[in-house]
């Protein structure tokens, strides 16, 4: 049987767009190794599964409702499809917004630390970057010490966690009018811990069983990761360090170099990545590999800490999710690094079959069969110059055969919030911003955020790439984040000079400012940049009073992650008209579907949407953006 599925033929052009991951699946396949998409093709999606009606809340069930009449049955209590799709969704917000906020509370816990004077291999490197997040949040700041203000900002961001009544310190960053919707429909988060918590409960069997309900708490929890965990995540990291200005970088796995000691880190927290930056410049690891014959040491990112640090320091990145085991089939990867989130346990059975390290370095991560090496924080480098070490033995005797597909793309990347808004912003011209005036003088039609997974069930890439083309072309500014962003970066949409396939009037605003018409910002805790913006094009005026009157949308159009579902709840329930590819997790024609797709709207909410093919996706974000240009009459 085994030896019957590896003969199996396969066209990899239909798996992928990425020429370079297209490569190295082929030579995987040559080795005898499978991969993801292999196996996705093989094991077809579970139909109930992914309509989101089976229930194994308990062992009365589990049980399985019909799809096809979604009303025919109930489960052996008698929960309804709604109540059993509304339970699934909120144990996918459950989790993604855990994971969200469960790194940054990992970032906060280093701050303190830090501040504390008990870590000294990190530090506060942007003084302003503390002294403006403080200040958004009513510290005062004028006057007293970098930190005294540190503290205080320590004590502050520790109750998005675990405050159990009032409101996360974040939402004085919302507008006015959309924070009253919020508490008009009791949706403001206490806490983090406080809102999962209740969420599981909720969704316990003989709970909550009325699906609007369920929907509130999963707004309520999805809101907690976006103005709480996820922006904590990225406002430390960028005052400890740095926040990103734009700059060039590469990527794609032709920055891995033949002569080098190749390592790679994937995953989530960048303080595995910072200590790595530091052990791969250290003068005497370098000189050990050069003894053993390497030219110097090289170190890649993939996925989202990879993408954090292409932002903040432009380290190269060599892919996104679904190249993560393509690029170990290089044999250049002399090691691979991992923190927490999005890494496939079959990485292990491929790192043997090529001879790479893989490590495994977090706690809350372990892999049966890696090699764990525990990176700690308080004395980061004993992980990551060990990670180093096995690097350079493995250079030393490199099984196989090395091929690396000879793609580099260079690009710009590293849009924080503070660039756009210094890019775009200042009241230099007219009575808004460059920005809004641009979005009210027709130039630029509205703004997109286009971020989340690959998925192998998709084209790699693809879909991604078609959607922001697709945009630009009709002058929709794009924003990135996550592995979306690199998408784009291989297809070249990160240079100026893509601006060409940009509609004339978000062309002319690109030249004229000399950025691309597609803007990275990073990793996906990052998308709190963009609904940072989004305050900020409310704040500024001209385009409404609340994040739900702006001409935004937003779309994850290989989404795979639950994750992405804590994401796309909290940008619906900020006000965004949020798309989905793939699949969607609801049956058209139940109660829960319509109020996720159109109830939630007239609540004030944004409103989820599904679209599979990439064009329609784009047609019915720009159908929305001009709604609401219509609106605010802004129209033509
Ligand atoms: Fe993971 Fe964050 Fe999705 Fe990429 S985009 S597959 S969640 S790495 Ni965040
Ligand atoms: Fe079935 Fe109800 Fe138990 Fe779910 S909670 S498994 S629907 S009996």
């Amino acid at each position: 049987m085994a030896e019957e599925k590896k003969k199996k033929e396969y066209n990899f052009r239909e798996f992928s767009t990425c020429e370079a991951t297209i490569q190295m699946l082929q030579k995987a396949a040559a080795d005898g190794v499978e991969t993801a998409f292999q196996r996705a093709a093989e094991m077809k999606a579970c139909p109930i599964g992914a309509d989101s009606a089976c229930c194994k809340h308990c062992a009365m069930g589990p049980c399985r409702l019909n799809s096809k009449d979604p009303y025919s049955k109930v489960g052996v209590c008698g929960a309804t499809i709604d109540t059993i799709a509304a339970r699934n969704f909120a144990r996918m917000v459950a989790s993604g917004c855990a994971a969200h906020t469960d790194h940054g509370m990992s970032m906060l816990d280093v701050f303190r630390e830090v501040v504390n004077g008990r870590i000294a291999d990190y530090k506060i490197k942007d003084e302003e970057k503390l002294r403006s997040v403080a200040a958004s949040i009513g510290i005062e700041v004028e006057g007293r010490e970098t930190m005294e203000i540190a503290k205080d900002l320590y004590e502050e961001l520790e109750r998005t966690y675990t405050q159990v009544d009032g409101e996360i310190p974040f939402v004085s960053r919302v507008p006015k009018k959309t924070l009253e919707t919020w508490r008009k429909h009791g949706v403001v988060p206490r806490g983090a811990m406080r809102e999962i918590m209740e969420i599981m409960h909720r969704s316990h069997m003989g709970v909550d069983q009325d699906y609007e309900n369920i929907v509130k708490q999963c707004s309520r929890t999805a809101l907690a990761d976006g103005w709480g965990g996820s922006m904590v995540a990225t406002e430390i990291s960028d005052i400890l360090f740095g926040t990103p200005k734009p700059l060039v970088a590469g990527v794609n796995m032709g920055f891995l170099k033949e002569d080098h000691v190749n390592i790679i880190v994937h995953g989530h927290e960048p303080n595995l990545f910072e200590s790595m930056i530091d052990s791969v410049n250290d003068p005497e690891l370098v000189a050990k590999a050069k003894e053993a014959g390497a030219a110097g040491i090289n170190l890649l990112g993939m996925c989202c800490s990879g993408a954090e640090v292409l932002s903040r320091h432009g380290v190269p990145h060599a892919g996104n999710f679904m190249s993560t085991e393509a690029v170990i089939a290089t044999g250049a990867v002399d090691a691979m690094a991992v923190d927490v989130q999005c890494i496939k346990q079959a990485l292990v059975q491929m790192s043997e079959c090529y001879g790479t390290k893989f490590f495994t370095t977090n706690p809350r991560a372990k892999i049966e069969g890696a090699q764990h090496v525990e990176f700690h924080e308080h004395e980061p480098r004993k992980c990551t110059n060990k990670v180093v070490e096995m690097a350079i033995e493995r250079f030393k005797n490199r099984p196989g055969r090395v091929v690396i597909p000879q793609r580099r793309d260079m690009g710009v990347h590293g849009f924080s919030h503070e660039y756009i808004n210094y890019m775009l912003g200042g009241t230099f011209r007219g009575s808004y911003t460059p920005l809004n005036d641009n979005i009210i003088n027709g130039r630029i039609r509205g703004v997109a955020g286009v971020v989340g997974c690959t998925n192998p069930r998709v084209k790699q890439d693809w879909v991604h790439v078609e959607l922001v083309k697709e945009l630009i072309k009709n002058n929709v500014l794009v924003v990135q984040t996550g592995c979306s962003q690199i998408a784009l970066a291989k297809a070249g949409l990160m240079k100026p000079d893509a601006a060409v396939l940009a509609g004339d009037g978000l062309a002319e605003v690109c030249e004229t400012v000399g950025m691309p018409p597609v803007l990275g910002c990073g990793s996906c805790v990052d998308n709190s940049r963009i609904l940072i913006a989004c305050a900020e094009m409310v704040r500024v005026g001209g385009l409404g009073e609340s994040i739900a009157d702006l001409p935004v949308a937003g779309a994850a159009p290989e989404w795979m992650s639950e994750k992405a579902i804590s994401i796309g709840q909290y940008f619906v329930a900020s006000g965004v008209f949020t798309v989905f590819g793939v699949t969607f997790p609801t049956i058209k024609e139940t109660k829960f579907h319509k109020l996720l797709f159109e109830g939630l709207e007239q609540m004030g909410f944004g409103k989820w949407g599904f679209a599979a093919d990439p064009y329609e996706m784009a047609r019915m974000m720009i159908d929305h953006i001009d709604k609401k240009r219509e609106a605010l009459g802004i129209m033509g």
